[in-house]
């Protein structure tokens, strides 16, 4: 039997969260003997760990099924491959700044500039796009160092908080494109290769589904159920229990992360007691 071989990133920001993706959906990979290529005890997927650069060429020639990898790298490098889903880590933007004593004017002010940076493609469609020229000087890093050593007026990178910009005294300007980690394929893969990542996927879903919600169980009298419904209408119907006291019932319910205390207040204030929320590990639909 085949299997489906993975490309993650060897180490970096990716790495962790790849490998938890894994995890998760009950595939095991042995880390201790961490080598080049290591497969799954129990599940039909190799890891194959590389430098981020490489994913996208090495899963559009097919030396890799599958691989997680920034959409920037994507974009940048080019090459053939599907976008399978967007997974929700490594949430980044790239954009250009400058020193943060010039006045920015607007996208005009690039004309003629020189701007350093390590996403020269992603960079040069965007300035075609908008029909500015200007000098682009692709380095492989440091770039947020560029404009202070004459090198640069500007620069386009990579964004996250932005505490690299401003200890380098540069102001983001424009955001140019939003990435975050996502899960790419080989164009085209062999039907018994096709299934695993169908099974794969599955998995991924059920694990992406059941992120920033929870599991919550209240208890409520009788008479206030139908407005306690209303307040957690949950997944598809919450789970409604007789409680031994036959005054009381008790909710069952999938809640968002974010709504969770707005809501608790509301329960709260139509009677509720006993309030307990849990985690959800995963959601099988
Ligand atoms: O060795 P390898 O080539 O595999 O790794 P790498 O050094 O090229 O990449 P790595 O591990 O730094 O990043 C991998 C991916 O993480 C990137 O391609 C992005 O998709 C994503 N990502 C998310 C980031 C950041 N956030 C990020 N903040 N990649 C880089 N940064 C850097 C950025 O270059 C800048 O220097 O962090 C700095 C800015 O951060 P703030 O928080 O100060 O704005
Ligand atoms: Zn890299």
């Amino acid at each position: 039997m085949e299997n489906l071989r993975v490309a993650l990133q060897s180490k970096g920001r990716l790495n962790e969260k790849s490998l938890d993706i894994l995890r998760n959906a009950g595939i095991r990979i042995e880390e201790s003997s961490r080598r080049l290529l290591t497969m799954s005890e129990n599940f039909p997927l190799e890891v194959l760990y590389l430098r981020d650069d490489d994913i996208p060429q090495t899963v559009s020639c097919g030396i890799a099924d599958i691989g997680i990898v920034g959409l920037n790298e994507v974009e940048e490098r080019g090459f053939d491959v599907k976008i399978l889903k967007r997974l929700k880590f490594g949430k980044c933007r790239l954009s250009l700044a400058v020193p943060k004593t010039e006045t920015y004017t607007g996208l005009s002010y690039f004309e003629g500039k020189r701007i350093a940076t390590s996403y020269p493609n992603i960079l040069r469609r965007f300035f075609e796009k908008n029909s500015i020229n200007c000098e682009i000087r692709e380095i492989a890093g440091s770039v947020e160092i560029a404009p202070s050593i004459g090198m640069a007026d500007g620069i386009f990178d990579i964004v996250s908080s932005g505490g690299t910009l401003v200890s380098n005294g540069l102001a983001e300007v424009e955001v140019v494109m939003h990435s975050e980690a996502v899960l790419i394929a080989s164009p085209s893969l062999d039907e018994c290769k096709d299934n695993i990542l169908e099974e794969f996927m599955f998995r991924l879903e059920s694990v992406m589904l059941s992120k920033g919600k929870k599991y919550m169980l209240v208890n409520i009298p009788n008479d206030k159920v139908e407005e306690a419904l209303e307040i957690i209408p949950s997944m598809k119907s919450p789970t409604l229990l007789p409680l031994a006291d036959k005054e009381w019932s008790a909710i069952h319910a999938v809640v968002e992360d974010d709504d969770l205390w707005k809501k608790s207040v509301q329960l709260k204030k139509i009677g509720a007691e006993d309030i307990l929320v849990l985690s959800l590990e995963k959601v099988i639909l």
